[in-house]
């Protein structure tokens, strides 16, 4: 009967307490393992990165505001997740995003108009993301996990290093997509890393109906991988643990999964309004815990930020904000021939078919 038990124990056991370098307060904390000594420039980058992600955050909301854009899920409040997250991988690196992940996309190099045109629901939305090693946003909550493990299995058998990661929401994780990607990765010792971004809210439900577990990270140990959890609001610890779970995974050393403790400042989209559902004070209690305050205190405390450095960021941040602006309403949409091309290497006859119906009916409309 021995022969049976295949694994007997795991190793993995999660620490409940999430990894912090940086207290709200903006001191370094006592935690030594991950501290990393980036360089000033690092540093600095990691906070514009930030500050320029909340600022066109708010130009995106704004447009959406003035009837510009259909719809807009802010990251507000999840900008240090995101920045640390992705500011610590290579450029070949997958990414495969939920739908939120603003600040992700920026680091990545991907325009904002770009992003623009996702939330206009252009015929081009979504497109030019795969030349950047990032796949289009999911909408459909949980389906990409599955599709980050397939790209991850894909580079082990082409022999490449390239680590993916995927990025879910809390909620998300309660999908069953989102069990079998989990699965799947681990299974294949997959070089894949799931990044949840717990921000306490999955539309209306709160995180504590999502799992009867201690934490998200926990569900880590049911898979056989390590489960980490991370201060998401510290953009120094997002960017040391997401850094070790990229070179384990690059190493041959399978998949992590990474829960992010942050918060979503602002509603679900803007189609939501959350004083329906959730308290001020609760609100008012993670505003004191801003990724951005914390670290541009951290930054002053440790002489890397200056006037002169915000007020750079600043104009940086305007002049991309009106960039936006101009591109989300002057910009003229492509030929909508072209979406069909862009599918297959080579367009499958249906298609073809397909897109000269469509141009028939938009030419006898006109
Ligand atoms: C399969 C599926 N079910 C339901 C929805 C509706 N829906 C859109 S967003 C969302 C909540 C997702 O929450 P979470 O994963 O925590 O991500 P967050 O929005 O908080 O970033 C739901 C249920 C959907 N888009 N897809
Ligand atoms: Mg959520």
């Amino acid at each position: 009967m021995a022969g049976l038990v295949q694994r007997t124990s795991t190793p993995f056991c999660v620490d409940d307490e999430p990894i912090q370098l940086v207290a709200p307060d903006g001191a370094p904390t006592a935690e030594r393992r991950l501290r990393r000594h980036l360089p000033p420039e690092t540093l600095t980058w990691l906070y514009e990165s930030m500050v320029v992600t909340r600022e066109l955050d708010t130009e995106f909301i704004n447009l959406q505001r003035q009837g510009e854009l259909a719809l807009f899920a802010s990251c507000r409040g999840q900008e240090a997740a995101q920045i640390g997250a992705a500011g610590c991988l290579r450029k070949t690196d997958w990414l495969f995003p939920q739908y939120r992940e603003l600040g992700a996309f920026l680091i990545r190099g991907i325009a904002p108009a770009q992003l623009g045109a996702v939330w206009r629901g252009r015929w081009h939305g979504g497109l030019g993301f795969t030349e950047k090693c990032v796949a289009p946003i999911a909408i459909p909550i949980g389906t990409h996990g599955l599709h980050g493990v397939g790209a991850a299995m894909a580079a082990q058998r082409l022999g490449e290093d390239s680590v993916t990661v995927v990025f879910m929401g809390d909620g998300a994780t309660s999908e069953g997509d989102a069990h079998e990607a989990l699965n799947l990765a681990s299974v294949f010792n997959a070089p894949c890393v799931f990044l949840v971004q717990n921000n306490q809210w999955a539309i209306s439900v709160p995180v504590a109906k999502q799992q009867a577990g201690p934490t998200l990270a926990h569900r880590a140990v049911g898979y056989g991988m390590p489960g980490v959890r991370v201060d998401g609001n510290d953009v120094l610890a997002c960017y040391a643990v997401m850094e070790d779970a990229a070179a384990r995974a690059r190493a041959g050393g399978g998949p992590t999964f990474i829960e992010a403790v942050t918060y979503r400042m602002g509603p679900h989209t803007t189609s939501d309004d959350p004083t329906r559902y959730r308290d001020d004070a609760e609100v008012e209690y993670w505003r004191t815990r801003d990724p951005i305050d914390r670290f541009r205190t951290y930054l002053q405390r440790a002489e890397v930020w200056s006037e002169r450095v915000e007020e750079r960021i600043a104009h940086r941040a305007q002049r991309m904000r009106a960039e936006l602006r101009d591109s989300v309403i002057n910009e003229p949409d492509i030929d909508v021939a072209e979406v069909f091309d862009t599918v297959y290497q080579r367009i499958t006859p249906d298609l073809a078919r397909q897109r000269d119906d469509l141009t028939a009916e938009l030419a006898r409309e006109a």
